[in-house]
């Protein structure tokens, strides 16, 4: 691993928000891919904490220092992460973190590269009430629902979400997809969600193959 890509990783989890950024801007001047940056440097960084908090290392002040590193970071590499631009209107997909979850970083990473791959994104935003996602297909009429949960215990509002537009007959006319690091595939068949993604490049498969 390179040098920077291991200085950004101590400097997220330091929570250092300036060299975060100054450290992202120097390793795409040296011509480091992106995902790169992403995905060995700014990720690994936030597992490490999730670690750290959950064996009381660390404590809710550390961890949010933290996030709010790796956010800065992802902000200045947003205009790098697209791998192929398009000008073409692809389909509509809102994204949201389910209810009783602020988790959202994994979620924006998804809905950038998304967008920047010509698909129109609504962000709801996080703790996205059950109804709400329910509301925006009604009034937007969206080609994919994308849940996020980055929780065991915020998980349980996808499988609602998904009956609730059962319920009004809307699961038809919608594509459900869903991430987050405690959702598995199995769950995403449990829950008859249409896909699910691991990380952000295979939610853009899935969604491709959901749209072909
Ligand atoms: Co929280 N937190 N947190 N946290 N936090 C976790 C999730 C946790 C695992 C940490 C731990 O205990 N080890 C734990 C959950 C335990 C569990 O449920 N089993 C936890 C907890 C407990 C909490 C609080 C309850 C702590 C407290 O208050 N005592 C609290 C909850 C608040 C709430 O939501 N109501 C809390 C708060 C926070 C912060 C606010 C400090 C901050 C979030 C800031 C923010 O998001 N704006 C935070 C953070 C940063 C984390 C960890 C450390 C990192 C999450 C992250 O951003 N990862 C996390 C530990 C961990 O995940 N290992 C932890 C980086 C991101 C790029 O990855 O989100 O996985 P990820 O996204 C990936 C993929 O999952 C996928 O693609 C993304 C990009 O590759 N993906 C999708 C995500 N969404 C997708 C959607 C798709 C497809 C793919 O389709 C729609």
């Amino acid at each position: 691993m390179s040098d920077i890509i291991e200085n950004l990783g101590d400097e997220v989890q330091r929570g250092e928000i300036e060299k975060v950024k100054e450290l992202v801007k120097t390793a795409v001047d040296q011509g480091l891919a992106p995902m790169e940056i992403l995905e060995n440097g700014l990720r690994p960084a936030m597992e490490e904490i999730g670690r750290k908090f959950g064996s009381l290392e660390i404590f809710l002040p550390e961890m949010m220092n933290a996030a709010d590193a790796m956010s800065a970071g992802v902000e200045i590499l947003k205009p790098y992460l697209a791998s192929e631009k398009s000008e073409a209107q692809k389909g509509l997909i809102i994204l949201g973190t389910v209810q009783g979850d602020v988790h959202d970083i994994g979620k924006n990473i998804v809905g950038v590269m998304l967008g920047s791959l010509g698909y129109k994104i609504v962000d709801l935003g996080y703790d996205v009430p059950v109804l709400t996602f329910v509301d925006r297909v009604i009034e937007l009429e969206p080609d994919i629902v994308g849940m996020s949960a980055l929780m065991t215990s915020t998980m349980v509002h996808m499988p609602r979400v998904i009956n609730a537009l059962k319920e009004r007959d809307l699961r038809k006319k919608v594509k459900v997809i869903v991430g987050g690091a405690p959702v598995l595939p199995e769950w995403a068949l449990e829950i008859e969600a249409d896909g699910y993604g691991e990380n952000a490049a295979e939610a853009i498969n899935v969604v491709k193959e959901l749209l072909q």
